[in-house]
Order: C-alpha cells, then structure tokens, then sequence
C-alpha cells in the first residue's frame, strides 16, 4: 500500500515577492488553514515605490489581543520594523501602505480552531494611483512598451463628493479575447462604478476593444488591470475628466456629459 496518500498535507506558504503586484493567502485558502503555521511573506519592490496591501477575505480564530492565530504587518523587511498591525478574527484589516519600498506580511496559527484564512494582494507605485485630480490620466506600466506579465494593477479615482466620473481610453492594446469562449480571459481591463470590486462592474474589456466612455454614478471608480503569465502588448492609456468645471449644479460639477443638466458657473 502507498503510505503517502495517507499522509498530511503540508502547504508551502510565505516567500519573497518582488512583482508589481501579486496574491498571497494562507495555506490551503479557502480551506481552513493548518495549525502550527508560521508563514513570512517579504515583499519588495522597486526602490521608488511603496506597497500597499489589501484584504479581499479574511477569517481567522478571534481573541482579545489576537494571541491565538494572527496576521501580523511590518513596514520593512524583518518583525523588527515598524509593526503596522496584529489582526484576527472575521474583520478585514484596512488598507495597509508601507513607507518604503518593503512590507512584510506573517501568519501564525496555535494548535487549534482554524478558519477560511486571508487572502489578500499588494501592488506597487508602478501598477496604483490614487487620483483624486479634477483632470488627469494614467497608463499601463511601462507604456508605451509592453505591460508586464502576471500583474494586478488598481487606480482608483476620488472627487469631491458632488463630482462624477467621466473616462475614456484613446489607445487600447491588450491581448486579444479567448478565441474559444470570447471572454476576456487573459488580460483585461474593469471598470468599476465605486472604490471597490463589489462595486457593480462597469465592462471589461481586452484586445483592441476600445471602452465606451465612462461616466459614474457617483464621485469614485475604479480601474484594474490584470494580466495573465504570458503574452503582453503595448497597454493601454487612460484619461478623465479632460474637461475642466465650466458649469454646475447642486449635485453634479462637470459638463459637457450629456446626461447632466447644469447651468454656466458665474
Ligand atoms: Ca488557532
Ligand atoms: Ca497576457
């Protein structure tokens, strides 16, 4: 009989990362995470950026002062830098953004009660921007050359509250559309009508597909890029808002949207 089929199953978990941005959970997640697990994620990236980290899920066993099973974050590469937070339970943490170029993310369970675990991603300077200009634009990283590979880009657009959205993509150059399901289901970008993902999407769109223009709802949108692990193109280049204010309402502040009614600003 083969004895290792009965065996436990050990999860690799933590290493060093050093892309634009990437993915990194518990191990076995979304199955309940192991006991005993001591996991170190030192993520670095290039020397002109920051991280940022972002919880999409998270459920770890709870206690005051979360001693059990934890997720610790430092604001550098070892526990001996700023500590920027301990967390446990089913709360997602906030938004984490280091001040240097290094972020280092520890899990660590007890001996037992589990749970679903975290999964959570980071990007860079290169591959986020949070825009909060009346006018503005943005591209892939590194256009007008190819975007890299195996990226999970955010820019995220604020304006006062009263503001709304409007954008629109002038150079559009993806990898094109999966021939098979006519998905965009290598690299893509989506358009999100608020700051996050669970927001409603907007579209997606991949290849030469040139986006509509774009208008939201309210005063924020979200932009992704992602990309898949092979084949890249030029990217794409990005701009709102071109227009500057010329007319307002009580609600809404730019014009030339056609949807607006407004009246000249004195
Ligand atoms: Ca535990
Ligand atoms: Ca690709």
């Amino acid at each position: 009989k083969n004895e290792n089929l009965c065996r436990p199953v050990f999860y690799m978990c933590g290493g060093v990362l050093t892309g634009l941005s990437g993915v990194i959970s518990s191990p076995g997640y979304p199955q309940e995470y192991s006991n005993n697990a001591d996991c170190s994620w030192a993520i670095h990236v290039s020397n002109t950026s920051v991280v940022s980290l972002v919880f999409l899920d998270f459920q770890l066993e709870n206690n005051e002062g979360c001693n059990f099973d934890f997720v610790a974050v430092f604001d550098g590469p070892t526990v001996t830098h700023r500590h920027l937070g301990k967390y446990c339970g089913a709360d997602k943490p906030p938004k984490t953004v280091t001040t240097s170029n290094q972020l280092l993310v520890v899990f660590k369970s007890d001996f037992n009660i589990g749970g679903r675990g975290f999964k959570a991603y980071y990007y860079s300077g290169e591959c986020q921007q949070v825009l909060s200009d009346v006018s503005g634009n943005f591209s892939s990283p590194h256009f007008p050359n190819i975007y890299p590979n195996n990226i999970n880009c955010h820019w995220s657009i604020t304006l006062a509250a009263g503001y709304r959205i409007k954008l629109y993509f002038p150079v559009m150059d993806l990898e094109d559309r999966n021939s098979l399901s006519d998905e965009c289901d290598y690299d893509y970008i989506a358009v999100y009508d608020g700051d996050s993902q669970t927001d409603p999407l907007l579209g997606r769109w991949c290849g030469k597909d040139q986006p509509p223009s774009l208008i939201s709802k309210g005063n924020k949108l979200l932009v992704v890029l992602s990309t898949d692990r092979n084949e890249a193109h030029k990217g794409f280049i990005h701009y709102k808002n071109r227009h500057k204010p010329c007319c307002q309402s009580l609600l809404v502040y730019l014009c030339k949207i056609p949807i607006v009614i407004c009246k000249p600003l004195s």
